[in-house]
């Protein structure tokens, strides 16, 4: 399957080349650089490889069990309560090894998801995961100091979005949800606990839920018909989706083998029976065929879109507004003058109005100086007034005092004359 890829890549890169109008060189002898591919195996290998999964789907519809599942293993995720105010994104690493390749895999899951009265702002939390882990890895790029090698990427490859089997189409809050993520990160679609739908109501289910995902413009993931090792199977699987879904975490005997499976008191579903479900057609695209596409889709479509709007963000261009290109360090300094020169008019506005706010200031001081003055001067007059009437009645008093005293006086000079006129005739 490698080879055949690398021919359909050779292919494209012949073109390439004679739209450079480069030369083709034959070699004499072999030089050895053929061993490039198993180079990048072999470091890869070491390096090991990370890959992360997004599980969106109301609480209770066999997520957990899913995964476990796929992976053969048993993950140990507890339950999740009904009862959670709002949506929260538990995340768990763990390291798998199969045969000498190591795999990194993070199972997202979205707990409380659909339990909310108001289901309007269920996707928030989500968008807002998938963009901090964008972000962390855009700031990681841009230190001066990468080690991007070393770096554990977080970015979501996947979203396995489990749709409910009603049988009745989908939920308003899977549409939202799919629509506002669908720029974000692979989407695939599948219906959870497919065993409790029957198989033509199935089918109408299926058709259902893509015409309303096609009436809504929501993209999904397609597996990539592009590379010819795969394109045949990659497009009949598109034709699949969204998978119906079994998952359990039973094992039942079947022929010989021990088979994971649900017993019933009618019968045994089995996961891994493509007669019974389309488990084994979901492992075999996420797993098998295309986890480094979504990989690769994640990196050079949705994370480039994410950083292409982060850096116009932060004022970066490669045009000019003249549609001219600009370098880095020239937007940078743009950038940068522009900055400068704001934060000189922002001086200047400001220093203007610390003038008009001084000058205001002087005016309702001068104001309440002028108040005061007419105030004393008011108060200057009153007390002159007042001490004017305090001398009248001064003036008045010494007067009445010595009005008083000559009264006293006479009286006196009368009441002694009075007394003598008195002694004169008593002698008599
Ligand atoms: N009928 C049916 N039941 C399933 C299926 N998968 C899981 N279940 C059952 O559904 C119940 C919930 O399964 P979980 O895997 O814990 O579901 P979950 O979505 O992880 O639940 P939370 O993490 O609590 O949101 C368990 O009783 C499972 O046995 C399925 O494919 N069909
Ligand atoms: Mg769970």
């Amino acid at each position: 399957m490698v080879e055949k890829k690398l021919e359909s890549k050779m292919a494209a890169v012949d073109v390439a080349k004679a739209a450079e109008n480069l030369r083709n060189l034959k070699l004499s002898g072999h030089v050895g650089f053929d061993s490039l591919p198993d180079q990048l195996v072999n470091k890869s290998v070491q390096q090991g490889f990370i890959f992360n999964i997004l599980c969106i789907g109301e609480t209770g519809l066999g997520k957990s069990t899913l995964v476990d599942s796929l992976f053969n293993t048993n993950f140990d995720s507890s339950p999740a309560p009904h009862t959670l105010p709002s949506v929260k994104l538990k995340s768990h690493t763990y390291e798998l090894q199969e045969s000498s390749v190591r795999l990194k895999l993070t199972i997202v899951d979205t707990v409380g998801y659909g339990d909310q009265i108001n289901k309007e702002d269920s996707f928030k939390s989500i968008v807002d995961y998938i963009d901090a882990q964008f972000e962390a890895y855009l700031q990681e790029e841009l230190k001066i100091k990468r080690s991007l090698s070393m770096y554990h990427d977080t970015r979501t490859h996947v979203c396995l979005y489990f749709i409910c089997p009603t049988g009745h189409g989908l939920k308003s809050i899977d549409l939202v949800c799919m629509k506002q993520l669908d720029t974000k990160v692979n989407i695939i679609p599948i219906i959870a606990k497919a065993d409790t739908i029957s198989k033509t109501e199935l089918q109408k289910f299926k058709a259902k839920i893509i015409q309303e995902l096609n009436a809504n413009g929501v993209r999904l993931y397609k597996f990539p018909t592009d590379d010819e090792s795969v394109s045949e199977v990659n497009s009949q699987m598109n034709s699949h989706v969204p998978f119906a879904v079994v998952g359990s975490s039973d094992f039942v005997r079947v022929g010989n083998k021990m088979t994971r499976a649900r017993q019933y008191p009618w019968g045994t579903v089995e996961v891994e029976n493509e007669a019974h479900c389309d488990f084994k057609k979901l492992r075999e695209m996420l797993i098998r065929t295309n986890m480094e596409d979504m990989r690769e889709k994640t990196h050079t479509q949705h994370y480039e879109l994410y950083r292409k709007k982060r850096l116009e963000q932060m004022g970066f261009s490669d045009v000019d507004s003249e549609n001219k290109p600009v370098s880095f360090q020239e937007s940078f300094q743009n950038k940068r003058s522009n900055h400068l020169q704001e934060l000189q008019k922002q001086e200047d506005e400001m220093r203007q109005l610390f003038i008009v706010r001084v000058k205001e200031k002087e005016a309702e001081i001068k104001e309440a100086e002028a108040d005061l003055q007419a105030k004393f001067e008011r108060l200057k007059r009153e007390h002159a007034e007042e001490k004017r009437k305090l001398e009248d009645s001064r003036r008045q008093l010494e007067e009445d005092i010595i009005e008083f005293n000559r009264r006293k006086q006479q009286f006196a000079t009368l009441g002694n004359s009075h007394t003598l006129t008195l002694g004169k005739s008593k002698k008599k």
